[in-house]
């Protein structure tokens, strides 16, 4: 008997990647109507010479990429190198007030945006308006501010090291540390976590040592989807009998199953790899249940193999050598009882004991680990708990070990290694003085969240953004939204349109700007960009196609631009000469970090340079001059989570979107097609409600401190799915769900947003 499943719903049986992929692709390509430019356009992704897929920051081997199979990274350059336009007709057919109707898929799916344009409020649309006036009303705005700290710039993070660091020059030269950026939503636990534990805020394992490693462990991150080419990466280590443990609440058809489009076997005869060798569903925001679990056991083992008349399990020597701190953490985890680690991870026993034999057998072995850990209230304490366990066994600094945060945007780690952060230390300060000749602040500046807070409370009235979509991305859109609205001045460096452009300001702009795959022309010729990956390699990235309009600048020539409107001739900056040739930018980067020594010749070598990562080396960069056992006492997400009625809700990625782009309305691999207004929901959680499969309900927040005297947060008529994750667990797609999430619930280490632990109530919709 087959059971009648709601709208749109089905049970997807198939391996991830395989002819499913190939056909997306050609249906993407077709839907941008970029049939001939786009394949020509797909052949130079991250091929020498080419450009960098914009798609996510997963690293290519140095003399193959597995890209002309990447689905997604596919979707993000059609989306991108499209044959659709916004130009000035549409913004006369269209107010604003009309375009703020449309669903988001719609805004952007219009096309590249191709010429400068400003609000006017009288006949509520956007015009044109001429680059150098653009320049002059903004930079007249900017000086008039009362205080430069009243002004807040934010990063996404596609722009390249060049646009980052000319940005990041401006905006000190202007005055203030105020920059609010896309990593302070994502892997900001990473950024804060990490340089405490082992002293440095990012992965330290390359690509070969995946070659090398003897198991790898996967906390929180969907490469099916949102990491692709990492696919070809754990394909290869799963046929080579490399165990692969994952912990995810959701599972995820490409961590289960894949078949390689670029493997003719799997291709033709329809067969596939299995990627996880075990599958660990641990309850949203069960991770540091989990991972205290997992070192509770080793420490058990430890003592056992001791009283036996072994050695022991933990690396001793590394320890010594190395560490400081493991009494306290071996004190902290022993106080942990068995039965709070299973109740909040909602793993068994078994499940831990069997993880933690895999772990002990490998020599080598790398922990992997995506939003799933960081977007939590207690993100940074996952990514250091991450930390220890690769320290007990010395799994840190060593070929085939090691920790691999897989980072966001494609050049999100590039744009924080080139300054751009709200609390520069002394080492950027004294660089910026070498390199320009003047002594930026050191005062600590606003974070994404401080600078919502500080536009709210009317603290700051001007936002520039290079890049994103930040209103959409951000928690809270009753405040966000209402907060935009308050603005003096929004400025919007954009390829495409989107909400945040409708939220206006009494002075709004959207300056439309070249991306990745367009052909960059200044006065000394075509230029290359840089970018950095997920492994610190930097390199360079070339586009080629003529640009949508002509009207279109580079991201750094409209920095330039607003910078010598508004600081004239301030510390006789070169603002042209820099344009006129980024290998300029680039010799002042290397003046600025010395890390990046002879930038303009080693990123013209194929393939680019790494970055020195310390702690690959076992130098640790930290006070204490060794790698740091960090505790984090407790167990719970969110302590104030002691409702049993409560859920904790996760918002994730579907297969069709890149962050608050969506590109379509399906996510195969969970069985969805044509619709987004789900929640995945355990069937007993359903039951224990009087609701089942399909009916309409809403999610309300849970904040017990915050909803006294203000209207509860909620997503209104969403369709509950019966699906296969923990109970106590729910999931919804980002960012439909962020009308759920207070602003004030993140991290109070890292300042991440806590998308991946919501207190909610589901209750069937009136
Ligand atoms: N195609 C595509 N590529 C992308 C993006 C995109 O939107 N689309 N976004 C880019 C960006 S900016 C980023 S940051 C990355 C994001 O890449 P990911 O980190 O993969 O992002 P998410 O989809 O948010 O979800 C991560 C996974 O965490 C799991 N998860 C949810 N809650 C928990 C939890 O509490 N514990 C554990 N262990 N797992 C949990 C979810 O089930 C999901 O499988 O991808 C980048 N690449
Ligand atoms: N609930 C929930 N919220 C989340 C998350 C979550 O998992 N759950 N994830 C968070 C994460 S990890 C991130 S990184 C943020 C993402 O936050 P953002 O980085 O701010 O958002 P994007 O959706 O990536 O930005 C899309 C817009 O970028 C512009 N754009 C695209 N390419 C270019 C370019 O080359 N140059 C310029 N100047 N503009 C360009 C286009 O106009 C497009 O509309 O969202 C966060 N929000
Ligand atoms: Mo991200």
């Amino acid at each position: 008997m087959t059971v009648k499943r709601p709208e749109g719903i089905e049970d997807y049986n198939e391996p991830a990647g395989g002819w499913g992929a190939l056909r997306a692709v050609a249906k993407t390509l077709a839907h941008q109507q970029v049939i001939a430019q786009g394949t020509a356009t797909l052949l130079k992704a991250n091929q020498p010479e080419g450009f960098d897929c914009p798609g996510c920051a997963w690293p290519d081997p140095k003399h193959t990429s597995s890209f002309e199979f990447c689905e997604n990274g596919a979707k993000a350059i059609t989306w991108e190198s499209t044959a659709k336009r916004v130009g000035l007709d549409f913004f006369e057919a269209h107010t604003v007030s009309e375009l703020w109707q449309w669903i988001d898929h719609k805004l952007e799916d219009q096309g590249r945006l191709t010429h400068p344009l400003i609000y006017n409020a009288k006949a509520d649309r956007y015009e044109a308006i001429e680059w150098s006036a653009a320049f002059e009303i903004i930079g007249e705005q900017l000086r008039n501010l009362p205080d430069p700290d009243m002004a807040e710039f934010y990063t996404s993070g596609r722009a390249s090291n060049e646009a980052a660091f000319l940005f990041q020059t401006f905006v000190r030269a202007y005055g203030t540390n105020n920059f609010p950026d896309c990593s302070n939503m994502c892997h900001e636990a990473t950024s804060v976590g990490l340089p405490l534990s082992i002293g440095v805020g990012k992965g330290t394992v390359t690509l070969e040592d995946f070659d090398h490693a003897d198991a790898i462990f996967s906390f929180g991150h969907n490469p099916g989807t949102n990491h692709p080419r990492m696919m070809t990466t754990l394909h290869e280590a799963s046929r080579r009998g490399v165990p692969i443990i994952v912990f995810n609440p959701l599972k995820e058809r490409a961590l289960e199953r894949f078949a390689a489009p670029q493997n003719p076997v799997e291709m033709v005869t329809l067969s596939s790899t299995p990627i996880a060798s075990a599958y660990h569903q641990v309850r949203a925001g069960g991770d540091l249940a989990a991972l205290k679990g997992l070192m509770k056991s080793i420490f058990e083992r430890d003592a056992a193999d001791i009283a036996a008349g072994g050695k022991g399990v933990l690396d001793r020597d590394f320890i010594a050598e190395h560490t400081v701190g493991i009494d306290a953490l071996k004190a902290d985890v022993e106080a942990t009882d068995w039965a709070a680690i299973l109740a909040v991870s909602g793993l068994t026993r078994d499940a831990i004991e069997s993880a933690v034999d895999v772990y002990l057998n490998a020599k080598n072995v790398i922990v992997c680990y995506g939003m799933g850990l960081t977007q939590h209230s207690n993100g940074t304490a996952n990514v250091q708990q991450v930390a220890n366990l690769l320290m007990l066994r010395g799994n840190i600094g060593r070929q085939g070990a090691g920790i691999a945060p897989i980072r966001g945007h494609s050049n999100v780690q590039g744009d924080r290694t080139v300054g751009i952060t709200e609390i520069p230390n002394d080492a950027l300060i004294d660089g910026m003085e070498r390199a320009f000749g003047f002594r930026p602040s050191a005062t600590k500046g606003h974070n994404a969240i401080e600078a919502i807070e500080a536009i709210s409370e009317g603290r700051s009235k001007a936002l520039i953004c290079l890049g994103g979509n930040l209103a959409v991305a951000m928690s809270d859109p009753d405040v966000t939204f209402a907060a935009m609205r308050k603005l003096d001045l929004a400025v919007h460096l954009a390829t495409k349109l989107n909400r945040s452009h409708l939220l206006t300001a009494k002075t709004s702009l959207i300056l439309p700007v070249l991306g990745r795959t367009d052909l960059d022309t200044q006065a000394s010729g075509p230029q290359a960009i840089t970018v950095e990956d997920s492994m610190s390699m930097v390199h360079a990235s070339r586009g080629f196609l003529k640009p949508p309009s002509d009207q279109l600048k580079s991201e750094p020539a409209i920095i330039a631009g607003i910078a010598k409107a508004t600081l004239g001739d301030r510390y006789g900056i070169d603002w042209d000469g820099l344009i006129a040739n980024y290998d300029r930018i680039r010799e002042k980067i290397e003046v600025v970090f010395p890390d990046f020594h002879d930038f303009n010749k080693r990123v013209r070598v194929h393939g680019g340079f790494r970055l020195d990562v310390a702690a690959s080396d076992r130098r640790w960069n930290t006070e204490t001059g060794k790698a740091n056992f960090l505790l984090a006492p407790g167990l719970d997400e969110d302590p104030r989570i002691k409702d049993p009625n409560v859920l904790v809700m996760t918002t994730i990625r579907s297969h069709d979107q890149y962050n608050t782009t969506v590109y379509g309305l399906d996510d195969r691999y969970r069985g969805v097609f044509g619709r987004r207004d789900v929640i995945f929901m355990n069937r007993d959680d359903l039951a224990a409600r009087g609701l089942a499969d399909g009916d309409v309900i809403d999610v309300e927040a849970a904040y017990y401190e915050s909803d006294v005297d203000r209207p509860r947060k909620a997503a209104r008529r969403f369709t509950a799915v019966a699906y296969n994750i923990p109970q106590g667990a729910v999931a919804g797609y980002y960012p439909e769900m962020n009308s759920v999430v207070s602003l004030g619930h993140y991290d109070r280490k890292s300042g991440t947003p806590a998308y991946k632990g919501v207190p909610v109530r589901i209750v069937r919709s009136l």
